[in-house]
């Protein structure tokens, strides 16, 4: 099969559709792939595989993978007529048993091609290496059937992986239009569409940040500080005392409300004059996680009533998008940060659930300033920020002046990790209240951290 007859067969079996369809993110998109069915049908399935063992014979690797479920097959194909092993990686996380994620054997350094369908953003691809890198296998090369973004070799690129792509968009467009089947129209609807796309992350960053974001940003300037404290201790007394020693040196005050022994609302209104007095920012950390009809009045009600007084919360994407609805809707002046990655050791939180929460974050822009992260090292937060839509931000707990962990799973990295790595803030609490002086701790988390952000950011 010629690579024409590939492109003419997708598009006469319905593969390749042209049109208006929605997609997971909202966009309404004027074309629309999907190669799922090809699998039912054997002389088009194997002559994918011969079309896509063609472009990597040259490659000198061990074993071969395909992402399930639509690549699989596949992969499997291709790995006979190339003689090489097969492996995958199970979709779902086995929560019990065995530890092992990937399925059949290889040995420890062993190369491996990833084949996929499409490629669009790169991102689920990125994920992919990480697991099996993660697992003793080494990725240099991916292999795609089309890739429907021009910017997905430059994505892979960047983070040190060669795409391979058997056709591209371009190619797609060109055969149908020499075969007469869809008109310049089309073609204009199409570019003007992926160019689109492909703007916001070439755009100012400045536009997109919402209101909340901007002002926690004017506050981090002016105050040269990207430390948030998180002050959690439960006596009120002791409270204002670390605060009074604190506030000069901190751009946002984290609470966690419901550990103050025998609140009363007047501690909101004292925390409220010190945030003027200081120039800080209240972030209540209530990790709201239920439906959206609950945690509305969870935000709204009760003795604490967060939503009058805390300008950020944070919120677990865990019960899906409905729980940003409920939240916000009918309030102004408010905005969160959705826990994409935690810091806890053996957390449960998995790439795809990062995945989708940066999602719904980055179509609720108007009242996501970002998300909560971390990471292993520097190298694995950069990976995890270059996910992290321009106008959105990382803060970053689990942060002390050295690494270390508690004894409750606790894991910190350093400060200077935090910031290179893509933090734009970072999240301190027993670094700086359960030390003798906290005062003296607080300006030097302030000025390590803020060196570190000028020295990524370039920012004066
Ligand atoms: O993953 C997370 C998310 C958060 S918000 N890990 C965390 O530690 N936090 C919070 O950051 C946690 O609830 C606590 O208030 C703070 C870290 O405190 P520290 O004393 O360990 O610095």
């Amino acid at each position: 099969m010629t690579k024409e007859q590939f492109i003419l067969k997708l598009h006469e079996i319905g593969a390749i559709k042209f049109g208006s369809f929605i997609l997971k993110s909202g966009l309404v998109s004027p074309f629309y792939i999907d190669l799922r069915d090809t699998i039912s049908r054997p002389k088009l399935l194997e002559g994918m595989a011969k079309l896509l063992a063609n472009k990597i014979q040259e490659l000198s690797f061990d074993i071969i993978t395909g992402i399930p479920y639509t690549a699989l097959p596949m992969a499997s194909l291709v790995a006979d007529i190339l003689k090489k092993p097969l492996v995958y990686r199970r979709k779902e996380e086995k929560a019990y048993g065995t530890a092992k994620s990937i399925i059949g054997t290889f040995e420890s350094g062993a190369t491996c091609v990833v084949i996929d369908d499409l490629i669009t953003t790169g991102e689920s691809k990125i994920e992919t290496a990480e697991h099996y890198e993660k697992e003793g296998v080494k990725i240099n090369d991916f292999l795609v059937l089309i890739d429907r973004s021009s910017k997905g070799t430059e994505i892979l690129a960047k983070h040190g992986y060669n795409l391979h792509a058997v056709i591209t968009l371009d190619e797609i467009l060109e055969t149908l239009r020499s075969n007469n089947l869809i008109n310049s129209d089309v073609i204009n609807q199409v570019s003007d569409f992926t160019n689109s796309l492909s703007e916001p992350e070439i755009a100012s960053s400045e536009l997109d940040y919402n209101t909340l974001t901007k002002k926690l940003l004017a506050c981090m300037k002016r105050k040269q500080s990207n430390l948030i404290l998180s002050l959690d201790v439960s006596c009120a007394k002791t409270f204002f005392e670390i605060l009074d020693k604190t506030a000069k040196h901190i751009v946002m005050l984290k609470t966690h409300i419901d550990i103050i022994d025998n609140f009363e609302p007047k501690f909101i209104e004292k925390l409220r004059k010190y945030s003027q007095k200081f120039d800080f920012l209240i972030f209540e950390d209530r990790k709201f996680a239920d439906i959206g009809s609950t945690v509305r009045k969870q935000y709204r009600n009760g003795i604490y009533r967060i939503a009058d007084w805390a300008e950020f919360i944070t919120v677990h994407t865990v019960a899906g998008e409905g729980i940003i609805k409920g939240l916000f809707d009918g309030i102004s002046d408010r905005s969160c940060f959705l826990l994409a990655r935690m810091s806890a050791k053996e957390n449960l939180i998995n790439e795809t659930y990062t995945r989708k929460t940066i999602e719904i974050g980055r179509k609720n822009t108007s009242v996501v300033s970002g998300y909560i992260g971390h990471g292993k090292d520097v190298a694995d937060i950069q990976r995890f920020k270059s996910r992290i839509p321009k106008g959105q931000l990382l803060l970053m707990p689990g942060v002390q002046l050295e690494r270390g962990s508690d004894a409750m799973g606790q894991q910190y990295i350093t400060v200077e990790e935090a910031v290179e790595g893509g933090a734009d803030c970072v999240i301190v609490g027993r670094g700086i209240i359960s030390g003798d002086n906290p005062d003296e701790l607080a300006v030097q988390y302030q000025a390590r951290g803020w060196s570190a952000y000028q020295k990524r950011t370039g920012q004066k």
